[in-house]
């Protein structure tokens, strides 16, 4: 009998969750509470962080998890890292379901930086008009650059003032097109784009319309994980439930 513990917040997550609850499958899906209102979800939920590698690994025992099925962000390098340390020690299978990085096409102009710092190092320069659609979570970072004008997209409005002087916030949690996309990139005069390479399809959008108008994109690469089972589909993640907890005796 499978019990599954879903890491989620992602469409990805979601579209598993479904695939499990019309299987029959038991799972909670966990959320870290990130924002006001987590999409609902086919499985019972839960909001909050374990408690770092211990509390997860204490969660999966007492709550007898079967399986781990980590369908967080590519950017959430912590919790993936703890997954990996904690199913380890408890013994659980553990798989991730990701997606595969997106590449430049013909006709992006992508900058590679390694991480949210090297964005900022290369924002030292004189003033632009910059959609930072990074999510909440990182606007501080980006206050050494007072000097451009910062389209903010967030989920949330944000509880305080960015540290940003010169900004818009645009309150929208997607779905994006590519279309609508352009048109607040033109309405906003944007003349660069900082993106985290996410992969999947959510936050591609701003990429498609950035290639269409010629604009240069800031890409973040994804942070190195530890080693883990990975997959890509939904389906792979079923195939390897069957067969992940056999030497379990489940
Ligand atoms: C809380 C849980 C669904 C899932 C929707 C996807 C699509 C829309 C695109 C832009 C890029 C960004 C951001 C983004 C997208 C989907 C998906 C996706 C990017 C929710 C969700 C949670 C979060 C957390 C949030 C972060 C933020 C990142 C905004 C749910 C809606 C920028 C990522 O404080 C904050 O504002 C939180 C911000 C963490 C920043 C980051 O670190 O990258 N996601 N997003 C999860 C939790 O609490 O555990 O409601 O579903 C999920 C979604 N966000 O099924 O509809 O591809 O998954 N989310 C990025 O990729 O760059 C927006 O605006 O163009
Ligand atoms: P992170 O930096 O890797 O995680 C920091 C801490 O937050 C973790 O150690 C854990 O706390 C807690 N946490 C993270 N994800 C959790 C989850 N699903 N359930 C319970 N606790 C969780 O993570 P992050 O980059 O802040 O991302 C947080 C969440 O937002 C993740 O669920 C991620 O999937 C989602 N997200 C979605 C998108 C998107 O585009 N869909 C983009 C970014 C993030 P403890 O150590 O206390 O356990």
């Amino acid at each position: 009998m499978h019990n599954l513990l879903i890491l989620g917040g992602t469409t990805e997550a979601t579209a598993f969750a479904n695939a499990a609850a019309a299987a029959g499958l038991r799972g909670t899906v966990s959320f870290a509470g990130r924002v006001e209102r987590p999409k609902r979800q086919p499985l019972p939920q839960r909001i909050g962080g374990f408690g770092g590698v211990r509390g997860l690994a204490d969660y999966l025992v007492t709550h007898n998890i079967t399986h781990v099925v980590d369908a967080t962000h590519p950017f959430a390098a912590q919790m993936s890292g703890n997954a990996v340390a904690a199913c380890a020690q408890a013994g659980v299978p553990l798989a991730a379901l990701t997606r595969a990085a997106w590449t430049a096409q013909a006709g992006d102009r992508w900058t590679h930086v390694p991480d949210i710092a090297g964005a900022v190092a290369t924002l030292d320069q004189p003033a632009r008009r910059v959609m930072l659609a990074v999510g909440r979570m990182h606007l501080a970072d980006f206050a050494p650059n007072p000097q451009h004008f910062y389209l903010l997209r967030l989920v949330d409005a944000p509880k305080a003032l960015p540290p940003l002087p010169d900004h818009h916030v645009l309150v929208s949690r997607g779905p994006f097109t590519a279309e609508d996309d352009r048109a607040l990139m033109q309405v906003h005069d944007i003349d660069l784009v900082v993106s985290k390479n996410a992969g999947g399809t959510g936050a591609y959008a701003k990429i498609a319309a950035a290639r269409d108008l010629g604009l240069p994109v800031l890409m973040i690469d994804r942070p190195a994980i530890a080693a883990r089972t990975e997959v890509t589909t939904v389906a792979e993640v079923m195939a390897w439930l069957d067969h992940a907890g056999a030497d379990r005796g489940v």
